[in-house]
Formats: structure tokens, sequence, C-alpha cells
């Protein structure tokens, strides 16, 4: 094995011009913080950003702060928050070196600095992925859960453990130090992300310190955005092949494909990068697109997912190429979603359409099905549970929705592939599922029991009996006759 330099600041000028950020990083400074330093926001935001001063100069540069483990900071902090992004799509791949993130913290070992950089009069903005669960949202999807010992003690003490004991801590510490505003831009794929968050914060300073609570709601923003870029895990293959390309070892590197969408509500405190010079749309109203883009792909996404892993397919591309769970997935997003989106004017649903269809398909992505199937009750709700929910309240039997539903039963109550491999079940409420399930098989008491946790279904469908027997007539299918061919058959009598 040769053993190379790593990537960092001493080494970008040894490197061809065309792999070098289109920036200088070293003329860049914390400006934005932004929590949840995964794969996704190195390949969709932080780039946004350098590309923006690039087109616009400024020196906006980011801190990114890891939440749960040490791993990403471990990587990127020797490197001088420089790695590498690699697009790739069946024609190749374009490589280049990204220098937007300029620092970067663990939050559980460095609270202090974390609020620290929040508090910086030179930070105007902070934002967010941090997944759907890390939210912590009680039943009602809009309130804090009060029951989580996390969001109990960060209430009790002030503390950092949680996403929004990290903001109320740093925007504390703002108000007390010089009280300038600030933007806090969610943008995980929840519909409405910025009132999300808004009224969690809200709720979070409300209980510790009205006066704080009033302070942010005079002077902090959350614009609400919508964010997309299928951004696999990276994998040893991955980082040892762009290794070899750029003649650097790069722990951090990133493998994206070449579409990338950012719609971003313009409702900001203060300054920001210009990001409509990197692509982005800034607009009064995010919703319609935060909608389609959640109900569309990320609702055939799920749906291909669960499918394709009772059918043993481990990557989205591969169980895509499966005639039926294409048609079940073309079949969701032609009958089931498009009546009940409020589409942006001028905007072409069946251009888009085709597009997700032949993002899913990219073959030079490897996105594990398990990586898109985990955390199935934080996701679904807003993907295909909402989707049922407005088509039954319509009148309609939405049966591509409720087959994606019924995967996802299968695939937490058999736990296993129809190959006879068993399907580990990646998920915060999967202690409470299995309880909930007993170990039961039979395809009614399945959906009941699935129906009857209302953290995870809608009332309104809970208690639809005709919706329950198609959801119990889906999971015996799936059981007996497998992923592909209930999918085939559901498309088949569909379109007949
Ligand atoms: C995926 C998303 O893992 C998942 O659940 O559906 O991460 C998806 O790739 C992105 O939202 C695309 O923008």
């Amino acid at each position: 094995m040769t053993s190379r330099a790593r990537l960092s600041a001493t080494q970008l000028p040894r490197l061809d011009a065309q792999l070098r950020p289109p920036i200088e990083p070293g003329q860049l400074r914390t400006r934005i913080v932004h929590l949840g330093l995964g794969a996704f926001h190195r390949a969709h935001q932080a780039l946004y950003t350098e590309q923006a001063v690039a087109a616009d100069g400024g020196d906006w540069g980011i801190c990114g702060v890891t939440q749960r483990s040490p791993a990403v900071r471990d990587a990127l902090a020797p490197q001088d928050g420089l790695y590498s992004v690699a697009v790739r799509d069946a024609d190749g791949e374009q490589l280049r070196v990204a220098g937007a993130i300029r620092e970067v913290l663990f939050a559980r070992e460095q609270p202090d600095a974390l609020t620290a950089r929040i508090a910086d009069p030179a930070v105007a903005i902070v934002t967010l992925t941090v997944t759907e669960k890390a939210y912590r949202r009680d039943e009602s999807g809009r309130g804090l859960d009060l029951r989580d010992a996390e969001v109990a003690a960060d209430q009790a003490d002030g503390g950092s453990r949680t996403v929004v004991g990290q903001l109320i801590a740093g925007l504390a510490r703002r108000r007390r130090d010089h009280g300038a505003p600030l933007t806090v831009l969610s943008c995980d794929n929840l519909p409405g992300n910025g009132p999300i968050l808004a009224g969690l914060v809200g709720e979070f300073a409300q209980r510790r310190d009205p006066d704080l609570a009033d302070w942010i709601s005079a002077h902090v923003r959350f614009p609400a955005t919508m964010v997309d870029r299928i951004v696999p895990a990276t994998t040893a293959e991955d980082r040892a092949h762009i290794a070899a390309r750029l003649g650097l070892e790069d722990q951090a590197a990133v493998i994206t494909e070449p579409f990338t969408q950012w719609v971003i509500e313009d409702d900001f405190t203060g300054p920001r990068p210009a990001w409509e010079r990197a692509g982005a749309l800034l607009t009064a109203d995010v919703a319609p697109y935060e909608q389609m883009k959640l109900r569309m792909l990320n609702g055939s996404h799920s749906l291909i997912a669960y499918l394709g892993q009772l059918s043993g397919h481990a990557y989205v591309a591969d169980a895509v190429a499966a005639a039926g769970i294409r048609a079940a997935a073309e079949g969701l997003m032609t009958v089931d979603v498009p009546p009940d989106l409020d589409v942006p004017d001028g905007f072409d649903l069946d251009h888009y359409r085709g597009e997700l269809l032949a993002r899913f398909a990219n073959p030079a992505l490897h996105y594990r099905t398990a990586q898109v199937a985990m955390d199935g009750s934080q996701k679904l709700p807003m993907r295909l549970w909402a989707t049922s929910a407005d088509r039954r309240a319509a009148g309609q039997t939405p049966v591509f929705a409720a087959l994606g539903l019924a995967a996802w039963m299968r695939v937490v109550s058999a736990r296993l592939a129809e190959d006879g491999r068993a399907i580990p079940i990646d998920d915060p409420l999967a202690a409470a599922i299995s309880e909930r399930l007993a170990g039961s098989e039979d395809p009614g008491a399945v959906v009941g029991a699935l129906l009857g946790m209302s953290e995870v279904a809608p009332a309104a469908l809970a208690e639809d009996p005709p919706f329950r027997e198609l959801l119990t007539d889906l999971l015996g299918r799936l059981a007996a006759d497998g992923a592909e061919r209930t999918a085939a058959a559901v498309a088949e009598r569909s379109a007949a």
C-alpha cells in the first residue's frame, strides 16, 4: 500500500488548478454555523456558499458542527476543513476540492465553543441538516417532546444536549452579549421546516425564560427551505478511488449526483451569501416546493427502499430497475400524489417525474436501500401517510402510497428479505414498534398494531376501515407473492 499525504491547506497549491476550490479558503471566516455536518451538507449548502463567494465576493465561511459522533470532526479537522466532492453519473465523474468549511466542532465535547460561535456577532446565519428525529417533536409534530430525557435535561439546566438546546444556549448568549439578530435556516426534509423549528425554539424559550422568547420572536427569523440532492454515504472503496485521483488521502470525501436544488424563503434578518448566484431560488413561498419534493421524491424513494429491501436489493438503482417497483414508483408519482399538490406556477410535473426516475436509476451512485429505509417512523408521515390521508379525505383509494406503507410494515414486522436474509431496523421507535407488534405476523394484527401508534399513523387513517383493509390485503400479498410481483400487480390493476 502506498502511503499518501493527507489533503490539507499546505497540500492545496500542489493540486491541478481544476481540482482546487473556486475560492481561497484562507480568506473566509466563520459567518455561518452549520449544525449536522453530514455528507449532505458538504455536497449541498457548503457548495452553494463557496460558489456564491466565487461569484459575488464576501468572506462567508462555515463552522460545521457534528452532532452524534466525533468521526466527521476527526476527518475534517486535520484536513483544515477541506474535502473533495465527486459528482457522478453514467457519463463519468467530476472531482474537485471544496473549501467553505473553515472550522469543525463536535457538539457533545465542545458545547461552550458552539455557544460562543452561535453568539459570535460575525455569524449571521445558522443552518441545520440534523435529520427529522433530531427535532424531538411530540406526537402532534409541532411541539417539543417533553418526555424525551435530553429535552427535559436541557430544559432544566439550559444545556446543549439537543439541537434546540444548542440554539437556545447560543441565542441566550447572543442576546446577553450584543443582541444582534440571527437567521436560523432548517434544511431538513420536513414540511414547513422553518415554522416547525421556530415553534420548537419558541416553546423551549417560553418555558425557560419568557423574556428570551420575546427577544427571539423580535430578532430571529426561521425561513423555510427545500433542499434536494442525492448524497449516498461514502464507502471505503470511494475513498480509495478518490485518493488515487487526487494523489492525496481524503477522509471526508463525498459522492453525489449532478442534480442539485435549493429553494429558500427570502426572510433574513441580516446579510447572507448571494446563494442565488450559485443557482438557489429565493422566493416568498417555499411550501409548494417542499410538499412536492417530499411527496414525489422522498415518497417514492421510501417506497422503492422498502420494496427493494424485501426483494433483496441493496441499492436504490437496482431496486428501481425491477419493472414492478419502477411501475409502483411511477404510479405513486402519477396517480396518488399529484391531485393534492399545489404545483408551483409554470412547473412541469411530468418532466419532474421523469427526471426523478432517472435520478433514482443513476448507475454511478451506490445509494443503499437501507440508508433510505432508516427512520421510517420519522420520515413516512410526510412522505406517504400525508398523501394517503389527503386521498382518503377526497374519497379516493391511494393504492401506491398504501403499498409503500405496507412494505414498511412488512419490513418492521417480518424483518426478513425474501431471500431469507435479516433486515436490520434502524429507527428511534424500533423498540416501541416491536413492543406493539409483540411478535404478531398476521397481517390484520400487524396493520392494527401499527395504525394504533398515534406517533406513527394519522388518526384519520387509524379510523378508516377501508384503508385498514387495503393495507391488510397488501401486507398479506407482500408476504405471499413477494414485493416485485405485488408491486407489478398493483400497477397493472391501477392502469386497467
Ligand atoms: C432520502 C433522502 O435517505 C433518504 O431518506 O430519501 O436523503 C434523499 O436522498 C434526499 O432528500 C434527496 O434530496
